[in-house]
């Protein structure tokens, strides 16, 4: 039986889903006294760290999990479940942390964009009985803008290297941390997790030792999901957004199945876009929130969720904020939500107003959850322009001439899902989501979507030198050149694809095959 301190926030499901396929029970942490009499605790952490504490407080779990961890039990803390055991967090300078490791959390400091989310490797520094049948090249998967800077090297288990060496796990007598999430790290992750719960191994070195590691680029599989005619979830994918064929919505297969079947070809990240979301309200969709819970099940990737992330009233007069809807998302097994048409708007009101509200949506749901938690799903479309002054927009010089030869254009903005266009453009949506809490783009391309023709380079360009977060490349991958194009010709962290996977043009594995042998760091 392993006890799992489930402190209310980030996607617990995931960890319990994890441990659960490994053949153990799950008991949750109800009371004080249930992390006093646990055999083996997990503390898996997701958000940010000043609400993580507070709720350790409000709920008087912080005495119970400091005698927990002094007494030499097996303890594994993940993510915020490391950082908590630290003394300070420069996230929330006024906070104390359970203090039970000398040294603080640091945010990253580096010319990368942060958060740092992605594959990195792991360099090994002492033997641990986690790494058994690990051979020492594996990724694992990380998302976090603080790490933890130790003032004892000798509790260092691991480092990776982002920019710098930083301290990805630490190990100390029965205590294991680390900063990777192995929930989410494909059968690498399970292994660990595997290692952990059985307490009799040997303590090892893997065989293959590096003393540097790379982020890996990211294959995302992209599935668009919507009620077909007949009332059926169906994964569709449109052309240009469009995804009717002879008037009916095109049907290429389940979601539960086709993200089963990606993430055993390798995808590094599955996003489900629920693309009638805007005009629907997802909680009642719970067809959405099904597909979830039972992906989760046995997909340990990340799992990201977008469409209808916003407030809404229903028809009792009854209103949900945008936060109780991703809170929903979250506990059915996501890693992220994606705001589409919401972040529009949002932005929209913040240069109408020169200041933020303080309760949109992206600034609720990353408060809580923290940045990385929050996607924006951009869907731009080009205007061509006769010259950069012609509009007040960011206006980019193109070598892709418009219709009548003109040499710039703008990205326009457009919401319910490219239905309608805004008077903003792509590069200040993505900037001012950014200082909103944003903390990853999806840069959708209308013009590029299902046309196999190839990722927007200028578009993707433009938007990535503008903000320091990660950029998701989308739409047009019609062959395994086009990756590696636009991860050598822009600054992408990774590469979502829709219709080359589902129409099985071509497998993720020969993508990733390709990216390497073109010197390209992937996960295999
Ligand atoms: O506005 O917050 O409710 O979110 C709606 C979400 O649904 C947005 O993220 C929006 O991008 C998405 N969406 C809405 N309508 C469509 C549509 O296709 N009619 N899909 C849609 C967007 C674009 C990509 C696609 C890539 C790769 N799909 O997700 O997967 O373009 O495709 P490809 O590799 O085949 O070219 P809200």
């Amino acid at each position: 039986m392993i006890t799992l301190l489930d402190y209310g926030a980030g996607n617990v499901r995931s960890v319990i889903n994890a441990i659960e396929s490994l053949g153990e029970t799950v008991k949750i942490v109800n009371s004080a006294e249930d992390i006093l009499s646990a055999e083996k605790l997990v503390f898996p952490g997701v958000g940010a760290f000043g609400s993580m504490i507070h709720i350790l407080h409000q709920k008087k779990f912080v005495e119970p999990l400091k005698a927990y961890i002094k007494s030499d039990r097996p303890f594994l803390g993940i993510c915020l479940g490391l950082q908590a055991l630290f003394e300070h967090s420069a996230e929330a300078p006024h906070l104390s942390g359970l203090g039970i490791i000398a040294g603080s959390v640091k945010r990253f400091d580096t010319d990368l964009s942060v958060p740092h989310i992605g594959w990195n490797g792991l360099n090994v520094k002492q033997p641990a009985r986690i790494f058994t049948g690990l051979n020492g090249d594996e990724k694992f998967y990380f998302v976090h803008s603080y790490h933890v800077d130790v003032a004892d090297p000798s509790v260092i288990l691991t480092t990776s290297d982002y920019g710098y060496e930083f301290v990805s796990s630490i190990q100390t007598g029965n205590i294991t941390a680390c900063q990777f999430h192995p929930e989410k790290s494909g059968r690498a992750g399970l292994l660990i997790l595997k290692n952990f719960l059985e307490t009799t191994g040997q303590a090892i070195k893997p065989v293959r030792l590096s003393s540097r590691t790379t982020l890996a680029k990211r294959i995302i599989a992209c599935l668009d999901v919507r009620a077909n005619d007949q009332g059926d979830l169906v994964v569709t994918k449109g052309d240009q957004y469009n995804v009717r064929e002879n008037g009916d919505v095109r049907n290429l297969g389940r979601p539960v199945e086709l993200a089963r079947r990606y993430y055993q070809e390798g995808a590094d990240e599955i996003t489900f876009l629920n693309i009638t979301g805007f005009r629907d309200f997802p909680l009642e969709d719970m067809p959405m929130l099904e597909v979830l819970r039972q992906t989760s099940k046995n997909v340990f990737v990340p799992l990201a969720i977008g469409g209808g992330i916003r407030d809404y009233k229903d028809k009792d007069g009854r209103q949900y904020s945008a936060l109780e809807v991703a809170t929903e998302y979250f506990r059915s097994g996501a890693d992220k939500v994606s705001i589409g048409s919401d972040a529009v708007l949002i932005a929209e009101a913040y240069l109408a107003d020169g200041r933020p509200s303080g309760r949109s949506s992206i600034e609720e749901i990353s408060r809580v959850y923290g940045n990385q938690a929050v996607v924006v799903s951009i869907d731009p479309r080009r205007i061509y322009v006769n010259s950069p002054q012609a509009v007040e927009h960011q206006v980019i010089k193109t070598a892709i001439a418009g219709s009548d030869g003109e040499q710039y254009c703008w990205y326009q903005c457009t919401i319910k899902g490219g239905r309608e266009g805004r008077e903003l453009d792509a590069i200040t949506l993505a900037q001012v989501c950014e200082k909103l809490g944003a903390g990853e783009i999806l840069l959708n391309c209308i013009d590029r979507d299902g046309t196999n023709m190839g990722f927007d380079i200028e578009l993707i360009n433009a938007v990535a030198a503008a903000v320091s977060i990660p950029v998701i490349a989308s739409s047009g991958a019609g062959c395994v050149a086009h990756f590696q194009e636009v991860f050598t010709a822009t600054e992408a962290e990774s590469a979502l694809a829709a219709g080359i996977f589902h129409r099985r043009e071509i497998p993720i594995e020969d993508v990733k095959n390709y990216l390497a042998e073109h010197q390209v760091e992937v996960r295999r």
